[in-house]
């Protein structure tokens, strides 16, 4: 199959994109516009790019809103408390449903990467056992990377830590954690050292849920940097949501910058989860709580965006669509400046996938896999503007889904 009348960011003119079997076998210039051979996809001089990435997103409590009672207060910890509450009626297949259908959701809007956190403080493990399976049997539209989340807990919860050993022993990818949920700031700190351990160990990628509140006193992110640099594991390591650094103070953050650089750690920020968790005990004027994610960009340290929740405890919305957070989280980070939006794709593709350590196995080159995206618009400012879509979805080397965009007639 081929691509022709394609655009690639970043570079002039169109292209010609041959796959082969399950590899892209060449990318080559086009002098001018050609017609589609039959078999052939036509990207009609609109962009080409690798699939979008979904880094961060809860599958095991997705489509669980108000079941079996609302979040009414909004904040992070009724969220939490509501899907302890939901999570004893969790069911094998009534995970295995739900992610499935959420999966298709994300299938739909162009998404072939994926890092779901599954709550491992159960002690039956049932959502991971459930996931475990899901990422099985949805190879054929997602790879899937498995975070062993403890939500209540490493050590405050019974057995925290023989929990997160067994789900890593049982197939999780990546080791989280939830220091700023711990009873006490010792335990928040523990809790980095025990699950750096268990990543260093078995070689598991590391992905925490990091100061996810808008205390400036929560100051486990310098924890988790250290511990990172020290070992040499930035690269493999995710400070997600982070979302205290938005209420730290500018000379706590600069020095704080000089670590987090060293540490070469990604950061993953949800801004539509976060627009809506955070600020919750403020009055006016009220805080965003959201991480420096145009700081962190300039200072040349790697952040990408996530959807975190599809209708859970903590978020009624969302229907997969990447975009929308996308576009929602460069309002919320003022970064509607032209040079942020050119390049504004990168936080939901080239990022995201450094954030999941992808590698070679991610990208739109050739000899990596014939996984691509026909986008609605020639460039990432019209991508957003005109509120475009993936409308076509290639995985190795199959259409995968194809969108029709809505028409409007006048008169
Ligand atoms: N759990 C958590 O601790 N934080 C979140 N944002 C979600 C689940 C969705
Ligand atoms: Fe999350």
């Amino acid at each position: 199959m081929n691509i022709v009348n394609a655009r690639l960011r970043g570079r002039e003119g169109l292209f010609h994109i041959a796959l082969d079997g399950s590899q892209i076998a060449a990318i080559n210039e086009q002098p001018a516009v050609v017609s589609a051979a039959a078999g052939d996809l036509d990207a009609a001089s609109n962009l080409v790019v690798a699939p979008f990435v979904e880094p961060h997103i809860h599958l095991d409590a997705t489509l669980t809103a108000g079941e079996p009672a609302w979040n009414m207060s909004g904040t992070l910890f009724e969220g939490i408390e509501r899907w302890a509450e939901r999570k004893a009626l969790v069911t094998h297949e009534d995970t295995k449903t739900r992610a499935k259908k959420t999966i298709d959701m994300l299938v739909d809007h162009g998404i072939q990467h994926v890092r779901t956190h599954v709550d491992v403080t159960d002690p039956t493990l049932a959502a991971l056992k459930a996931m475990l399976e899901v990422r099985e049997e949805t190879r054929h539209l997602i790879d899937l990377q498995i975070v062993a989340f403890p939500q209540e807990g490493i050590e405050s919860y019974a057995n925290g830590r023989a929990l997160m050993e067994q789900a890593v022993e049982l197939g999780a990818d990546v080791v989280g954690g939830i220091p700023h949920f711990e009873n006490t700031r010792d335990q928040g700190v523990s809790s980095i050292k025990f699950l750096m351990d268990l990543a260093e160990r078995t070689g598991c990628l590391v992905d925490v849920h990091c100061d996810e509140t808008d205390d400036p006193q929560s100051r486990f992110l310098e924890v988790l940097a250290e511990e990172a640099r020290v070992r040499g594991m930035g690269a493999r390591v995710t400070a997600s949501h982070t979302v205290a650094m938005g209420s730290y103070d500018n000379a706590y953050c600069s020095k704080l910058f000089r670590l987090l650089k060293m540490s070469g750690i990604n950061f993953v920020s949800c801004p539509t989860e976060s627009i809506h968790l955070q600020g919750r005990f403020d009055s006016y004027p009220k805080r965003r709580g959201l991480t420096r994610v145009a700081e962190i960009d300039r200072a040349g340290m790697n952040v990408c965006f996530g959807q975190d929740s599809i209708v859970d405890p903590w978020y009624p919305l969302g229907n997969g669509n990447i975009l929308r957070i996308l576009e929602a989280g460069l309002h919320i980070c003022h970064m509607l400046g032209y040079e942020d939006l050119k390049r504004s794709l990168d936080l939901i593709t080239d990022n995201s996938a450094r954030t999941l350590h992808l590698g070679e196995r991610y990208g739109l080159e050739v000899n990596r896999p014939a996984n691509l995206l026909i986008l609605s618009a020639p460039d990432d400012y019209e991508m957003i503007r005109t509120q475009g879509h993936a409308l076509v979805s290639v995985r190795h080397g199959e259409v995968l889904m194809r969108r029709t965009p809505a028409s409007v007639q006048r008169g």
